[in-house]
């Protein structure tokens, strides 16, 4: 009789914890998923290119020499076919989802979104605008890039 009923005691606890592993796995860990990025002159570099819809925590590392700034847009257009204007992207004339201000070089900031299925476009549209010379679009130089939403 005692052997028996420490062994029933035994399955009683270890079930709770089995099912808890079970609801993780199936939930992807709560839901969130996160997305790590790269930022630098002249690019944009997710660790991905496409995630399934819901919650997106985007971690966004500013790596390189000054700010940058990330701006998640959907849009169908390839990325590099966003309407500009004198090197800035139309931010009226675009579906803004969010954005992560401008932030300093070696930085790191992050931002959580709820994305439908669909296109995205990741860009950096800082303009730097020195009389004199050609403005200096981080749009036009590189940082952008196309970002897919499945089901
Ligand atoms: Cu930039």
């Amino acid at each position: 009789m005692t052997v028996l009923g420490r062994q029933s005691h035994w399955v009683w606890g270890i079930i709770p914890a089995v099912i808890s592993v079970l609801l993780l796995a199936g939930c992807g860990g709560g839901g969130v998923k996160e997305v790590k990025a790269s930022l630098k002159e002249w690019s944009i570099t997710p660790e991905v290119s496409q995630i399934e819809s819901g919650k997106v925590r985007f971690v966004v590392a500013n790596d390189g020499s000054e700010p940058h700034e990330l701006v998640i847009i959907r849009s169908d257009l390839s990325s590099d076919a966003l309407p500009v204007v004198d090197g800035k992207v139309d931010e009226e004339r675009v579906d803004i989802i969010d954005e992560i201000e401008p932030f300093a070089a070696g930085t790191t900031e992050q931002k959580t979104v709820d994305l439908e299925a669909g296109k995205y476009v990741l860009i950096c549209n800082i303009v730097e605008r020195v009389p004199g010379e050609p403005v200096e679009s981080h749009y036009e130089k590189g940082m952008r890039t196309a970002f897919l939403v499945t089901d």
